[in-house]
């Protein structure tokens, strides 16, 4: 809903250094990932994997934005910056979430490793739930009514509290077992789960405010790459950390684990997370 319109020049470097900087991060991050999948057992391991993956196609992703981000401004004949709506291809934002935010379920089910017949269930529900969520919001980005935004974007929010639900609820019940650390760690994770998952509907509704200028494209395009930062590296890492302590519990409550199973030469030093 945002069409075109002039923009500084502080404006369009804003968000031209953010997207650069986003990439830069996103694409370490899956480096790292892929490095200290090793510190865990490798029932954890396509956990961490995941983290990589997701990393890595959003790196990609923040490629195509940067780009695309480029191609859309141009200088006016009067020399200052102008931003073409239809050069800004969004549908790069989309096409990452629907890949990655299922993914993100993915690695949430995988990293506790629960019996296969608990985690089909899980991943079939929040892998289904997540894409409805992405799917169901498209054509309300798109659109270019206040009326259509807000279907869609009604008709997005009833998988993402499902999804919510099945989080909070159904995975509750299969947390009982598990070591304090990792229930206080888990605990964490979800909250980190809301509140960067939750500032993506409220970027989508800018534009219901009649909030549609050039500060709010700088803002909404700054908050998305905020939001993708936080629940896909930074999510990461804390999947990671409950990797390790993981790992470190099975090891303590079952020594012979070490040699047998999960190949590792050594317990996993106190502090690795
Ligand atoms: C890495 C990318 C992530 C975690 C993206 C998450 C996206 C959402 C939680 C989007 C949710 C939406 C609604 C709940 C309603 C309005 C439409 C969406 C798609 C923005």
């Amino acid at each position: 809903m945002f069409g075109d319109m002039a923009l500084t020049a502080t404006e369009y470097e804003v968000v031209y250094q953010f997207f650069s900087l986003t990439l830069a991060i996103m694409a370490g991050a899956a480096v790292y990932f892929l490095a200290s999948r090793k510190h865990v057992a490798p029932a954890y391991r396509t956990a961490v994997t995941t983290s990589a993956i997701i990393t890595a196609i959003a790196a990609y992703h923040y490629l195509r934005l940067f780009q695309s981000w480029e191609a859309a401004v141009v200088m006016s004949e009067a020399g200052g910056y102008f931003f073409q709506a239809e050069l800004f291809s969004s549908e790069y934002r989309y096409a990452d979430w629907l890949i990655t935010v299922p993914l993100l379920m993915v690695e949430t089910v995988a990293v506790l490793n629960l019996k296969e017949s608990v985690s089909r269930k899980l991943y079939a529900k929040l892998c289904i739930s997540a894409a409805l969520m992405i799917i169901l919001g498209y054509p309300g980005q798109a659109a270019a009514t206040e009326g259509a935004r807000i279907l869609w974007g009604t008709l997005s929010t009833i998988p993402f509290v499902y999804l919510l639900y099945v989080l909070w609820r159904e995975l509750n019940q299969e947390m009982q077992d598990e070591p304090e650390r990792v229930k206080v760690l888990f605990r964490n994770l979800r909250y980190l789960l809301l509140f960067t998952w939750g500032v993506y509907p409220i970027v989508y509704m800018f534009p219901l405010f009649g909030w549609n200028g050039s500060t709010a494209l700088v803002v909404s395009q700054i908050a998305y790459a905020t939001a993708d930062l936080a629940a896909k590296a930074g999510y990461g890492l804390m999947i990671h950390a409950i990797a390790v302590n993981k790992t470190r519990y099975d090891l303590a409550e079952q020594p012979e684990l070490l040699r047998n199973e999960y190949g590792l030469s050594s317990p996993v030093p106190a502090g690795a997370e």
